[in-house]
Parts: C-alpha cells; sequence; structure tokens
C-alpha cells in the first residue's frame, strides 16, 4: 500500500485475455455521429462488413460516397477507404448481423434528466433483425441501470432468451474527441455484460480491434464506471474554477498555485477555465444525480459551479469595462466547447454570448476557424476585432497561439485581451502596448 493509494496492480480486475481471431463478423452500427461512425470505419478497416444506420439521411449520402459530416483527424482517410473497400455503407435502418452496437444520443433534458428517446428508437428498430446468437451492445452513455430497465424489456419482443440466445451488455466509448481513432484502439476498455458469456461474446468482438486492456464485469457497474469517469474530472474541473475565484478575490494567481500544488506526487488539480463544455462532462454528472438525487450533492453543486462560470467571465468583463460609456465591443476568440474541434455542444462559450446578448450595452462579435456559421461570426479575426474594447480569449485553438497583435493594435478601439484560459504568453501582448488580464490571477489586478 502506498499512502493513501490502493496499489491497482493488486486489484482482483477481470481481464479479458482472449485474443480470439474471429472470422470477419457482420455488424450493424445504430447512429453515425462523434462515436457511432469512428467505431464502424474501424470494424469496416479490419475486415467486417459494417452498416452504419442514422435517421440523418444527409449522413447516410455523405457516408455512402465516401465522406464525413464531422471534423476528426484522419476520419475522412478511414471512411473513405472503408466505403471504398464495400465494407461499410450506410441505410436509414438495421440490417441482419451478428452484432447491434447502439451509439446514438443520450442528452439531457431541460430539467437535468436524461433523455432516453434515441436510445428507445434505436432498440426497437432492431428487435425485427435480432437472430439467435447476435449481440447487442450499448456504447450510449446511459444512466447505471438503463441495459437491465430499460434495452432488455424491449429486445425481448424478438423473442430469444436475453443472455443465451442473445448477448447483452454495455461497453462505452473513452475517446477523447480529437484523438478519435488513437484511443478507439488503445484505451483500456470495459465490457459490462448482463451475464459472463454475454461479456466474453462483446470481448471477442472489440478484440478485433482494441490493443488495450479489456476489463469484464457486470453491466450495471459498467454503466456507473462511465458516467464517474466523468464526474471525477467535472468535480475537479468545478474545484479549479472555485479555486479561481477565490485567489481572484484574494489577489492570487490561480495558475501558479495549481502549477506547484501539483508538484506533490498525489495531487493533480485541473484547469479552470470559462466552463464545461460537451455532451459528456457537462451532461454525465446529471445521470448520477438523476438517480440519487439525495446523496449527489458534491455532483450537482459541481455542476452548478461550472455551469455558472460564463456568468463569472461576464462579471469580469464587465469589470474590465466599466469605464467605457456606451456601446462596449467585445469580440470573442473561439466558440466550440474545447480546442481544435468543431463541436459547439454544450459549449460555455456560447452560454456567455447569451448571457451578453440580453445586455443592450454590449457589441459581441465572434471568430472561430472551426465554426463557418454563426451569426456574429466575423469573416476573418481582424474583422472580428476591429473597433473593439476588448478581446476575449475563449477557446485556446492552437491557431490562436500567436495573435496578429500589430494588425489587432491598428484596428482596435482599446486593447484590452482578457484570457481565460492561461494560453497566451502575457509577455508578448504587454509588450506590444495591450493590458493582458487572465481569469483567475487576482495577482494580475
Ligand atoms: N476543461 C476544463 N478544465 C480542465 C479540463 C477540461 O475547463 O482541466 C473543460 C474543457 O474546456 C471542455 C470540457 O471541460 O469544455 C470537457 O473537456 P474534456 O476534454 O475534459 O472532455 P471531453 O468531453 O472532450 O471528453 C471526455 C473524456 N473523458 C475523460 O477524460 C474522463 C473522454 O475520455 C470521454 O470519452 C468523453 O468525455 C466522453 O465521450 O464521455
Amino acid at each position: 500500500m502506498v499512502g493513501n493509494q490502493r496499489n491497482v496492480e493488486t486489484t482482483n480486475l477481470n481481464r479479458c485475455w482472449k485474443v480470439i481471431a474471429m472470422d470477419k463478423k457482420k455488424i450493424c452500427v445504430m447512429g453515425l455521429g462523434y462515436i457511432g461512425l469512428p467505431t464502424s470505419a474501424m470494424f469496416a478497416a479490419h475486415g467486417c462488413k459494417v452498416i452504419g444506420v442514422d435517421v440523418n439521411e444527409e449522413i447516410i449520402n455523405a457516408l455512402n460516397k465516401g465522406e464525413i459530416t464531422i471534423e476528426e483527424p484522419y476520419l475522412d482517410i478511414m471512411v473513405q477507404a472503408a466505403v471504398t473497400s464495400g465494407n461499410l455503407i450506410a441505410d436509414t435502418k438495421p440490417h441482419e448481423a451478428d452484432a447491434f452496437i447502439i451509439a446514438v444520443p443520450t442528452p439531457i433534458t431541460e430539467d437535468k434528466k436524461a433523455d432516453m428517446s434515441y436510445v428507445v428508437a434505436a432498440t426497437e428498430a432492431i428487435v425485427p433483425y435480432l437472430r439467435k446468437g447476435n449481440m447487442v451492445i450499448l456504447e450510449s452513455t446511459s444512466p447505471p441501470g438503463t441495459v437491465e430497465e430499460l434495452v432488455v424489456p424491449i429486445l425481448q419482443k424478438s423473442g430469444l432468451k436475453i443472455g443465451e440466445e442473445l448477448y447483452v451488455g454495455h461497453s462505452p466509448e473513452r475517446v477523447l474527441p480529437g484523438k478519435i481513432l488513437w484511443e478507439l484502439v488503445h484505451n483500456n476498455r470495459i465490457i459490462g455484460g448482463i451475464n459472463r458469456i454475454s461479456s466474453e461474446k462483446i470481448c471477442e468482438l472489440y478484440r478485433i480491434f482494441v490493443r488495450g486492456e479489456i476489463y469484464l464485469t457486470d453491466v450495471r457497474t459498467a454503466e456507473m464506471c462511465k458516467v464517474v469517469e466523468n464526474t471525477f474530472r467535472d468535480v475537479n474541473i468545478a474545484l479549479a474554477n472555485e479555486l479561481a475565484k477565490i485567489c481572484e478575490r484574494m489577489g492570487i494567481d490561480v495558475w501558479e498555485v495549481i502549477e506547484l500544488a501539483n508538484k506533490h506526487p498525489r495531487v493533480n488539480l485541473h484547469q479552470p477555465g470559462p466552463g464545461v463544455g460537451g455532451h459528456c462532462l457537462a451532461v454525465d454528472p446529471w445521470f448520477i444525480v438523476e438517480k440519487a438525487p439525495d446523496l449527489a450533492k458534491i455532483i450537482e453543486l459541481s455542476r452548478k459551479t461550472n455551469d455558472g462560470m460564463p456568468q463569472h467571465v461576464l462579471s469580469r468583463i464587465d469589470e474590465i469595462l466599466k469605464d467605457i460609456g456606451g456601446v462596449k465591443r467585445v469580440s470573442i476568440l473561439g466558440i466550440t466547447y474545447k480546442p481544435n474541434i468543431d463541436d459547439l455542444r454544450e459549449s460555455p462559450i456560447v452560454e456567455l454570448i447569451e448571457l451578453m446578448d440580453k445586455r443592450e450595452e454590449y457589441e459581441v462579435r465572434v471568430y472561430d476557424p472551426y465554426v463557418k456559421n454563426h451569426k456574429y461570426r466575423a469573416k476573418d479575426l481582424i474583422e472580428a476585432v476591429d473597433g473593439s474594447d476588448l478581446v476575449v480569449l475563449a477557446v485556446h485553438h492552437d491557431r490562436f497561439k500567436h495573435l496578429p497583435l500589430d494588425d489587432m493594435a491598428r484596428v482596435m478601439r482599446n486593447r484590452i485581451i482578457f484570457d481565460t484560459r492561461n494560453f497566451l504568453n502575457k509577455e508578448e501582448i504587454e509588450g506590444k502596448g495591450f493590458r493582458y488580464i487572465l481569469l483567475g490571477n487576482g495577482a494580475n489586478k
């Protein structure tokens, strides 16, 4: 035992050692989004016959031409090869197959409850195509209990004996948008079957391309594990954001505190920011709150802390521009939920812009190289900052690392840059005559 850390190597985890060279399987993937499409292409690239199914005809038509509708490095090449080889086709309805993978969205409703309608629809859709010996794997992140309480009752309409004639389980994806193809292969994976044979059958399927460890467990543990992984990050980001606000008030640089505290061998403070976006960290913790609202207090407060960051950023903007009368022009650089991808889902910057829209004294313009259509989007960065009083670095896209400061200085009305990601070079910016302000840095005042 090392300190209070359990030595995970001694944990009796169920590793799936089977490396079966399966004869090439036929796989039907329900949902061709950020997970379903890369997963389909990966199985196809490994010789399986894959039918990708989606309700969006635009996605189907694009895919059958070997084109993709999402931005993910190298995915276009893999999809083109898969389609050209004839191993990947797209359709609006399922086909008979050996395995059915459900990778459809599980968003949250306004009142923070899991919207399982897509999972229900996809499960209903495959029932007529199920045959003895098939397997059904739910990949969509779902509240613990979903497979047993929601999916299995629908699958029983097939007349097949669940767990004997039809193998069922949950295998959540853990890929990081922007690194999906590499992580699909190399990440460790969890498979939770409704029984042992289901876990083993599903493990054999994923062994076709997974090179990471595969750990077997029960279905409810697998469902809980997935949401806990993202909840762990969300709670830790909330701690960093709360510390940022406290440090602003106390005249301390939270970034230096985090950097130094993390020199401790067992401390891993996360990074403050303008909020938490994405269809994962901003969503999954609510699935636990829904199941145990009386107990999930830290989890719920963390979600509310992170969701409050756009309002905090706006309060800082108010303070920075308080001496400017009339219309205040603010340029927002980046609106996606994280850098170097085009995903806007749950983006805190979209929320910040909506808050500013309600304030008549602000005129907002936006520039994000990954987002082509937004109502305030300027055609380029200089147009976005022309006449501006404040530039907010909202998303740390690589392309923003070295801003065209000389050109910006020429066109801005006031030369102020507010960095919400600790991404820009303070000395470089101040050297060009700009005022540089950093979220969470009270010593910066
Ligand atoms: N963020 C911070 N501070 C940090 C880290 C992130 O403010 O220290 C913000 C980011 O700006 C972003 C949000 O959090 O707005 C989420 O970013 P992320 O990169 O942490 O998470 P995702 O949603 O892109 O991917 C996560 C990953 N889960 C974990 O790292 C535990 C990924 O492995 C999952 O597969 C994915 O969720 C998912 O689909 O569940």
